[in-house]
């Protein structure tokens, strides 16, 4: 208990504060982690092998089916209480920055006001041979797991259109990783929710805040390689601890 409370105090003093998600805050939403369900429905591949280029050049119509479905997936389900508590403690500090591996919307519809999407959002299509933003109807009725969707055609050029997410072997965005490193390097407190830190360069933020001195408290049920990095290891699902940090 005194964790929790010592972790509660840190937030509540601190000015400066950046809080860093992964698959986990989103789990008790219904949406698969990485390591779990997500590979479980589609049992026959790995994330890790579905989210690259070459599985795309390979086989669009498979990527494609596996976004559109997880797409669907985020659709229909809603924020839980631990993105409600992150965007509770922006408004109480509204300098808090919110970062996120994750790519889909649910700290927006719980109000956070403009998250930093590491690794892109499966909301944000774009077109693989021109670039251009291409907007998507409502992802289609879920696909039953495996099936192929032939991704759309642009327009413009005719080239696929591809998830916009950053896969493996992908740089990530130039804007985001900048803010991201700036705000990890400047906070007081840095909250890391939900992530198993194995994703590189995104498990590096957490690192960076803590060379620079900040209070690196972490939230997630199970043991992670954050566990050195963090000041406080909180042991428990986000949707439980993160309201307690925040009353
Ligand atoms: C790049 C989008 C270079 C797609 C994702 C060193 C330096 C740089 C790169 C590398 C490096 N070493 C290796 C690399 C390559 C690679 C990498 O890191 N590989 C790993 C596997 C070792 N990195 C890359 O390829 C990156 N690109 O480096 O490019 C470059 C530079 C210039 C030019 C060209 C190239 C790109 C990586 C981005 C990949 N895209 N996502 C999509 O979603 O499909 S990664 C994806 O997995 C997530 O976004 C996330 O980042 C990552 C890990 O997932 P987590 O969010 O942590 O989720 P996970 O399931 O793992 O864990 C869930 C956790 O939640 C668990 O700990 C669990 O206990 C906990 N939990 C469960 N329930 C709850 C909970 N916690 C709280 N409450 C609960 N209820
Ligand atoms: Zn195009």
């Amino acid at each position: 208990m005194a964790d929790i409370v010592q972790a509660a105090k840190l937030l509540g003093d601190a000015r400066r504060v950046v809080v860093f998600t992964g698959a986990g805050i989103s789990a008790e939403s219904g949406v698969p982690t990485f390591r779990d369900a997500l590979t479980g429905l589609w049992e026959r591949f790995d994330a890790q092998s579905l989210a690259t280029p070459q599985a795309f050049q390979d086989q669009p119509d498979l990527v494609w089916g596996w976004y559109e479905w997880r797409r669907h997936r985020v659709s229909t389900v809603s924020p839980n209480p631990g993105h409600r508590a992150v965007a509770a403690i922006e408004s109480r500090v509204p300098s808090t920055v919110v970062i996120t591996q994750n790519v889909d919307d649910l700290h927006e519809r719980a109000g956070s006001r403009d998250p930093v999407h590491l690794h892109g959002s499966l909301f944000a299509p774009r077109c693989s041979g021109c670039g251009e933003a291409v907007a998507l109807p409502p992802a289609t009725a879920e696909p039953d797991a495996g099936r192929r969707v032939q991704p759309p055609a642009c327009v413009r050029c005719h080239g696929l259109v591809r998830p916009g997410v950053v896969w493996f072997g992908e740089a990530l965005p130039e804007a985001a990783l900048e803010a991201a490193a700036r705000a990890a390097s400047a906070c007081d407190v840095l909250l890391t929710v939900g992530t198993s830190g194995m994703v590189y360069p995104a498990a590096e933020i957490p690192r960076i805040a803590a060379r620079a001195g900040a209070a690196v408290i972490q939230v997630n049920p199970h043991a992670t390689p954050m566990d050195s990095v963090a000041l406080v290891n909180l042991r428990g699902s986000a949707g439980r601890i993160l309201p307690e940090l925040v009353t």
